[in-house]
């Protein structure tokens, strides 16, 4: 991977503005900009891995820490009695555009099937 900085370490650390919804020692959590749904929540591991597979390889305890946050918010957002769906895409062909993994949280409203 290269060392660029990618836009979502300059959002953790607070050289870009972001609508922070979440934060603790291992992750960031804040709203999606383009939101795909009435909740829309990116949670991001400090800690820079590509995709959720290089996450899940190297540092499983961190995957699991970017899953406990996705739960954290939708019960923020009170929308874990309800149901909400968690994404991670994953390059090309899934649309990845930021190549610091991130979990996409969805829900506040009935979600459609997805696929192509
Ligand atoms: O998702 C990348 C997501 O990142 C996409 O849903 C838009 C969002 N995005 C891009 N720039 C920003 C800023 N500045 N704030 C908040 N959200 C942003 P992917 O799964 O890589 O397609």
């Amino acid at each position: 991977m290269s060392d660029a900085e990618t836009l979502f370490e300059r959002i953790i650390a607070g050289e870009l503005p972001s609508d922070v919804v979440y934060q603790d020692e291992t992750t960031f959590a804040f709203r999606d900009i383009n939101p795909q749904a009435r909740v829309h929540v990116l949670v991001v591991p400090r800690k820079r891995y590509r995709n959720v597979a290089e996450l899940a390889a190297a540092d499983p305890q961190l995957l699991a820490d970017v899953i406990a946050t996705a739960a954290k918010v939708a019960e923020l957002e009170g929308i874990s009695g309800t149901g909400y769906r968690v994404v991670f895409n994953t390059d090309q062909d899934a649309g990845q555009t930021v190549f610091h993994v991130h979990a996409h949280v969805l829900g506040g409203e009935q979600l459609g099937l997805f696929g192509r």
